[in-house]
């Protein structure tokens, strides 16, 4: 079987099969995400799409089934079988009762089922077995969608060396709604199987950020997710439309046919046009609302306009649909009954999936397009309508809780719950001058020919490879074996060793508070051991004050460096630096006393020549708040003072400037002149030293970001592998 070196992967593929007087059917649908991997030139040359065809595959014999791969083949798909148990509890289930409402910010209709989870991670396998079968190792992976966000990290461990792009076609929302959510972990976890994740718009981006902060504990900074060895990319791409094809099918006959029909139709009428899948997150009930309370104020308007509701049937088989479908009729067989005559019906409203032709005569007939949803990714119908309006003019009226509202900043903004807000825009449309409309069209006009759906499936592929390619060099400094080898076999031919090891973030990983981070009785053992060796001086240079230092590793015979070697105890006693920060310590204390007061979960510690803000345990936005605001108070605290302010893993820390680790770093190796020296640590003070020491000195940062070291290493269990194998 041929290997795939570029892959889309979606709920649903662009073909869908159906069953009609006993005959399997091919319809190929041609949606715009289909027009733009088409788009994709060679990128996707010799690409597959898998998904699931859209018909269960209980009512398939195997002869049909291979049928069906072999005809989707032809149009490069590949098949997910699903059956109807998995239609019901994954697609039907988990995805549209509990993901699509939790999303879109109806958490009241979220269904928490344990059927619906187990039978998304079954669907989930599925379509990763396909993955498997069809993806070359190191093929790059698109996934799309809230069907799919576990396929990411499943993956990631199943192909470690492909690319793996996914983007989210609704909204993610704030941190408030989706912790709500019993699986929000491995959700965000599956996601973070990507190099890259993509967004509609930067506020999704911002939610899903600050969920990986708060639920997972992540490091999240300028967009990135640092993921042990790689990092996660996150960004917004705004998903744009196929715009010439909505300009040249304008002038079709089947859309001019169309368009006469209208025109004889409404004809004296303006028409006011909605078209949407019918879903309750479209505000389709607020419309209808906003319409009477139009009709009501304005009675002028009686038999000049007419509403026309194209409502495209969508997850049928939920109930919550059902029941939407009946209130939204009933709902406009009273606004007619009430409002309508013999020979005038204020809204025609029609329940079905129309042609194409049909969709583009009315956006170029429509006089308004009224979108209101309530909560919209992106919708794509605001911009298909103002791309419908070449030779005609309109108003689009579009609700600001859609993704397209910041590109589309000339169409009347309204709130979907404000009534009146619509009641207003709808009178305004109706009366805009043409030149306003046309001056309107255009600004949106030349923004979304710019920004197409072929310009966003490229950007999105482009940036991809570009995250993959950071994460390729960043991982060139990553210690391989070999390196490894290297550096054992200069050890062991060396006649004096220093060794040079940070201890928190290096040697033990961090804890909830610093008093848990107790060396094990493993880890001593191995200090003593590497010490141990003839012609080795093993120092630890730490920024932990001297009496836990001397409480942990005082019986071994180790050189200790506390607080950042503002003490040292070389053989025998403590010996304290040149320095003082007594009297910046009277400022400072209060000051980080009246921000801990009111900062849950902060800590201040106060050493004898530094003073550190721990901020492990405060919830990461008010972290960064606080951060933000102390630091400028700092400084201004500081200005003039010989004292720095770092940030650490978790603290910022204020010390005298004197007081470094490079500094130890020269002392020692003057001290201690040696041939082999290693020197290891993760943070910001340990940069000075890798700076500090000679070209040729082994220097090792634990951790993916930058660096002056030579190598680097991702945690501090490969830390102690290595040194073990030093030992
Ligand atoms: C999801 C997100 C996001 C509609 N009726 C007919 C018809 N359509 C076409 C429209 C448009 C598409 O369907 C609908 O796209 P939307 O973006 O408006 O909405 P969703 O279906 O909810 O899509 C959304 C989108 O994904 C893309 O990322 O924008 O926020 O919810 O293209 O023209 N097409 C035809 N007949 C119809 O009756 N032929």
């Amino acid at each position: 079987m041929d290997r795939h070196k570029f892959v889309i992967v979606s709920n649903r593929l662009p073909v869908s099969v159906s069953r009609q007087n006993g005959e399997l059917v091919f319809t190929p649908s041609s949606g715009g995400l289909a027009t733009a991997m088409a788009s994709l030139g060679d990128q996707s040359a010799d690409y597959v799409w898998i998904g699931w065809p859209g018909i269960a595959a209980d009512d398939l014999t195997a002869a049909e089934k291979t049928i069906i791969r072999k005809k989707l083949g032809s149009h490069n798909c590949f098949p997910v079988f699903l059956t109807r148990d998995q239609v019901r509890l994954f697609y039907e289930g988990y995805a549209n009762d509990t993901l699509w409402p939790l999303f879109h910010y109806f958490q009241s209709l979220a269904q928490y089922n344990s059927a619906y989870w187990a039978a998304y991670k079954e669907a989930s396998a599925l379509y990763k077995k396909a993955v498997v079968k069809l993806a070359h190792p190191s093929a790059s992976i698109w996934v799309h969608d809230y069907h799919l966000m576990l396929l990411p990290h499943q993956l990631r461990i199943a192909l470690p060396a492909s690319t793996i792009g996914f983007f989210l076609h609704i909204p993610f929302p704030s941190y408030e709604i989706f912790r709500m959510l019993p699986e929000r972990a491995q959700i965000l976890e599956g996601l973070l199987g990507a190099d890259l994740i993509g967004f509609h718009i930067y506020d999704y981006a911002r939610h899903f950020l600050s969920s990986v902060a708060r639920i997972l504990g992540l490091e999240t900074s300028h967009g990135s997710i640092i993921m042990g060895d790689r990092v996660v990319k996150v960004d917004a791409f705004p998903i744009g439309i196929d715009y010439q094809k909505f300009v040249n099918s304008l002038d079709d006959d089947a859309t001019q046919a169309e368009l006469a029909t209208l025109a004889e139709h409404y004809e004296g009428k303006k028409i006011i046009l909605s078209v949407d899948r019918l879903d309750y997150s479209k505000g389709i009930l607020k419309r209808l609302e906003a319409f009477e309370a139009f009709l009501k104020r304005y009675p002028a308007y009686l038999k000049k306009v007419s509403l026309v509701i194209v409502a495209v049937p969508s997850r049928t088989e939920v109930e919550t649909y059902k029941d939407l479908r009946d209130v939204i009729e009933q709902t406009i067989g009273r606004i007619n009954g009430a409002f309508g005559s013999v020979d005038y019906t204020p809204i025609s409203y029609q329940f079905k999936n129309l042609p194409f032709e049909q969709v583009l005569a009315l956006f170029a007939a429509a006089d308004v397009a009224l979108l209101t949803p309530l909560r919209d990714g992106m919708n794509l119908v605001a911009k298909e309508y103002v791309a419908a309006k070449q030779h005609t003019s309109g108003v689009l009226i579009l609700s600001e809780m859609t993704g397209a509202i910041d590109e589309l900043p000339e169409a009347l903004r309204i709130n979907p719950n404000d009534i009146d807000s619509i009641v207003v825009a709808l009178h305004r449309a109706l009366t805009m001058p043409k030149k306003e409309q046309l001056r309107r069209l255009h600004s949106m006009q030349r923004r979304l020919s710019l920004y197409t759906v072929q310009r966003w499936a490229n950007d999105f592929i482009e940036q991809l490879q570009a995250s993959k390619q950071h994460q390729l060099q960043q991982s060139s400094k990553l210690l391989t074996e070999a390196t490894e080898a290297k550096i054992i076999r200069a050890a062991k031919t060396a006649k004096r060793r220093l060794l040079l090891l940070d201890y928190d973030g290096t040697l033990r990983p961090f804890a909830a508070t610093p008093q848990q981070a107790i060396p094990s009785a493993g880890l001593i053992k191995l200090i003593r051991n590497l010490a141990a060796q003839t012609g080795t001086t093993l120092c630890i240079v730490s920024g932990r004050p001297r009496v836990t230092l001397e409480d942990w590793f005082g019986h071994l015979p180790v050189v200790l460096a506390a607080e950042h070697g503002a003490f040292i105890k070389n053989e025998g006693d403590w010996v304290q630096q040149q320095a003082t920060m007594h009297d910046q310590k009277k400022l400072i204390i209060p000051l980080l006393q009246h921000y801990a007061d009111r900062t849950p979960g902060a800590r201040i510690e106060e050493k004898d020549f530094a003073v550190v803000w721990h901020y492990r345990g405060v919830a990461t936005e008010l972290a960064s708040a606080r951060n933000a605001s102390l630091r400028y108070e700092l400084r201004r605290l500081l200005g003039n003072t010989d004292i720095e302010v770092h940030n650490g893993a978790k603290i910022i820390e204020m010390k005298p400037r004197s007081v470094r680790k490079g500094a130890v770093a020269e002392d020692l190796l003057a001290l201690h002149p040696a041939d082999f020296v290693l020197c290891i640590g993760d943070d910001y003070t340990d940069e000075d030293m890798f700076k500090a020491l000679p070209d040729e000195a082994f220097t090792i940062k634990v951790g993916l970001a930058d660096t002056a070291a030579r190598f680097q290493i991702t945690t501090t269990d490969s830390v102690l592998q290595f040194l073990r194998k030093l030992s």
